[in-house]
């Protein structure tokens, strides 16, 4: 269908479904164009290639340099915006980059990403390796960034990996999880062997750590008996991502930006791999029966879930009341979109439309799956859009990020923030309760009576 704003793009309308309409009934049926490249002149909120690949999968490492090869925009807002946490946050701490200007890209850029990377060496001598993420710039003149990190490698005598990961080279940031994915594992994984022999070994891949969502899933897992040898790529160090082909089992969290990694382990060391969900009370229960079994230690899932449950239920019970029948509108990357339509029901709260940036076939088919008939479901949505439905299909909530969190206030709707959390950390069995916390807080703040009994007409937007 095609939405009002939308009348001098009507590429759009192919983006954007209803469930049960139009032949849309199931998720076999229920077709969508997505993954495809943004029509010129829509003002996409998609991020690029090197977005993806520094920002969300090699951002995370937390012993390694990282320095971006570019002009120093793509250094600056590429930083600090991801909470991705981890016991040393020299990654957070710092931004590197080799600030390309004008001379650079008329004589070239290698020598000073060379010379960037000896420096910095120089100057965090405890770091373990330097991750290099070229650009745009540097990649259309030609710079041979390879090489120049080959050479600084063996000047400085530690691993520099250079990750190709150009802002053009894909449709959105998705492309930049791929490259992160392949230059790990063909130039990390499997470059050393565990010190001890590996017997209950898990890496969970796909998580990020965001705002410190580990600390309440590490520990269950932990607790059964199972050792995480890396999360992929949260409060990762380089270490852990070279022995993490000996893991006996990948537990695959977010399946969009990581299931090439256990893809390519599979093939090459045989490593099967689950899919799992680590937010919410049913689906983290999922998550470590489905773990235990491959290990054969049901009973000792069952006691940490049965545990967790109970301390848990009356939380859960008292926000369910709250917020029962309220009606929200999910807008993340991808994966988020339909991790979240179950667990949202665990609060009574019923997903009436989902939209996400940057996502697959796959991901839309596991929307059409979880929502209901009348969902409304739109692929890579643009501001005027993101209003429009905010105005006509009036949410009770809307789980987005920061780009769109002031046009929702703006607007008097209650917004969560679903990428860096409002508080958090939300995975696990009591980052759940904190989940339903935040949503509650948001939905009931006295703050909405007050916008609509003092601000009138508020200049013409309805609120
Ligand atoms: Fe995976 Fe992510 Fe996401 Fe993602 Fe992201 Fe993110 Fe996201 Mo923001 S890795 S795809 S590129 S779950 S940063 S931690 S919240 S858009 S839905």
């Amino acid at each position: 269908m095609l939405l009002k704003c939308d009348k001098t793009i009507p590429e759009r309308e192919k983006h954007i479904v209803i469930k049960g309409k139009g032949g849309c009934t199931s998720a076999r049926t229920c077709k969508i164009s997505c993954n495809i490249p943004t029509t010129p002149g829509d003002m996409t909120e998609r991020g690029c290639t090197y977005a993806g690949c520094r920002g969300v999968v090699g951002g995370p490492v937390k012993d390694v340099i990282h320095i971006v090869h570019g002009p120093i925009g793509c250094a600056y807002y590429s930083w600090g915006y991801r909470p991705h946490l981890a016991d040393d946050d020299f990654h957070l701490t710092y931004v590197l980059v080799t600030d390309m200007d004008e001379s650079n890209i008329i004589f070239g850029g290698e020598k000073k990403l060379y010379q960037a990377i000896v420096e910095a060496s120089r100057e965090f001598p405890d770091k373990k390796g330097v991750f290099v993420y070229n650009t745009c710039a540097p990649a259309l003149i030609g710079d041979d960034g390879r090489d120049a990190a080959k050479m600084a490698s063996e000047k400085i005598g530690k691993p520099v990996v250079f990750f190709p990961c150009e802002g053009f080279r894909g449709v959105s940031q998705s492309q930049g999880h791929h490259v992160g994915n392949e230059i790990i594992f063909k130039e990390i994984v499997g470059t050393k062997e565990p010190e001890e022999p590996v017997v209950y070994g898990i890496n969970l891949v796909g998580e990020y750590n965001i705002k410190g969502d580990l600390k309440n899933i590490q520990p269950l897992f932990e607790e059964m008996g199972i050792e995480v040898i890396t999360a992929f790529t949260g409060n990762a160090s380089i270490e852990n991502l070279k022995v993490m082909h000996r893991a006996k089992l990948n537990v695959v969290h977010c399946q969009r930006s990581a299931t090439y990694i256990a893809d390519m382990m599979k093939e090459k060391y045989g490593t099967p791999y689950i899919n799992v969900t680590l937010w919410g009370i049913d689906n983290m229960s999922d998550a470590l029966r489905d773990t235990a079994r491959f290990f054969g230690l049901e009973r000792e899932a069952e006691k940490i879930i049965a545990r967790e449950k109970e301390r848990v239920a009356p939380h859960i019970e008292y926000y369910k009341k709250r917020l029962s029948g309220k009606k929200v509108f999910i807008y993340q990357g991808a994966p988020r979109a339909w991790h979240w339509v179950k667990l949202l029901k665990e609060i009574g709260m019923e997903t009436a439309i989902v939209a996400t940036t940057f996502g697959h076939d796959d991901d839309y088919r596991k929307i059409f799956e979880k929502v209901r008939k009348g969902t409304l479901v739109v692929d890579n949505p643009n501001a005027l859009e993101i209003a429009e439905i905010l105005t006509e299909y009036t949410p009770d909530l809307f789980i987005s990020g920061n780009k769109e969190k002031y046009l929702a206030y703006k607007m008097g709707v209650p917004f969560v923030n679903g990428h860096t959390y409002d508080s958090g950390p939300y995975a696990g069995f009591r980052g759940m309760v904190k989940f339903a916390r935040d949503i509650d807080r948001a939905v009931h703040s006295p703050v909405w009576k007050l916008l609509r009994e003092n601000a009138g007409n508020n200049g013409g937007i309805k609120i």
